[in-house]
């Protein structure tokens, strides 16, 4: 008989370690498929941010580096100076990239690494309970904004991939999301184009993926799959802002 699905290479035959609901395993799926389509799992090097994202280590099946929290463009940068011969790509959620890591995130885009980002906003920080991350939108509540973000007090959201978009050096910057079965099909797309940047030494890729924390934002599945599409998205516009040609 023909197989028409399987679980890709790229990912070990283990159960999620993500609560029921949450679109980091989603994310992890589509890397994994866009490196099997690519033939990188040989030579793909993932430099893991510290978070959510870190649980998917026993989920990849290829080699991996973890990074200090926030660090992980940084050492990125030095894993794919040394061995320019691999992959090597980060997977960040936004505690870790748009807050303590916003320095290391900028000036390896601005330096135009080759290297790929691999950004999750779930407007939250998940690991730790909940917490306001620069992302959380205005008015959503956290557990440090439990009256809802306030602007006058803690800024607005940060939009990273507007942001990185207007350095000179990047040569793919989007926004997609994983809301529904169209959105990830076009976030696939997005990550594949991000990863061929890199095999064709075109400098660095960075994707933000929309993403969930149905556990932290306390609700079931599906709401916070609404929640995407109508608080989410209208702030943080999907689409393509930099493609080098
Ligand atoms: C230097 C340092 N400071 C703080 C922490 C605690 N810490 C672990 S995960 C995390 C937040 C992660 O949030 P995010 O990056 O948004 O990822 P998520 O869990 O939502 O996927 C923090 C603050 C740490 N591990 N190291
Ligand atoms: S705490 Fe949130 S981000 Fe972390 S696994 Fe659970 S739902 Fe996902």
């Amino acid at each position: 008989m023909q197989k028409i699905y399987a679980k890709p290479e790229s990912l070990n035959k283990v159960s999620s370690p993500y609560c029921p609901g949450c679109l980091h395993g989603v994310a992890q799926k589509l890397m994994a498929q866009a490196l099997d389509s690519l033939g990188l799992r040989e030579k793909s090097i993932i430099v893991m941010g510290v978070g959510c994202v870190s649980l998917g280590r026993t989920y990849f099946n290829m080699d991996m580096v973890p990074a200090a929290h926030g660090r992980a463009p940084a050492v990125a940068t030095g894993v794919k100076r040394i061995r320019p011969d691999r992959f090597v790509f980060t997977y960040q959620g936004d505690g870790d990239l748009a807050a303590i890591g916003t320095s290391e995130i900028i000036h390896c885009a601005n330096r135009g690494e080759n290297i790929t980002t691999l950004f999750i906003n779930n407007a939250t920080y998940g690991m730790t309970g909940g917490q306001m991350a620069p992302t959380t939108l205005v008015g959503q509540t956290s557990t440090t904004t439990p009256a809802g973000r306030d602007p006058k007090t803690t800024g607005y959201p940060l939009k990273m991939a507007e942001i990185i978009a207007t350095l000179e050096a990047p040569a793919y910057v989007a926004r997609f999301a994983l809301n529904s079965p169209a959105n990830i099909l076009k976030a696939a797309k997005g990550i594949e184009t991000a990863f061929r940047m890199q095999v064709e030494n075109k400098g660095f890729s960075f994707v933000e993926l929309l993403s969930n924390c149905p556990t932290n934002w306390h609700m079931k599945p599906l709401d916070a799959l609404a929640t995407i599409e109508k608080n989410m998205i209208p702030y943080y516009p999907l689409g393509e802002f930099k493609v080098r040609k």
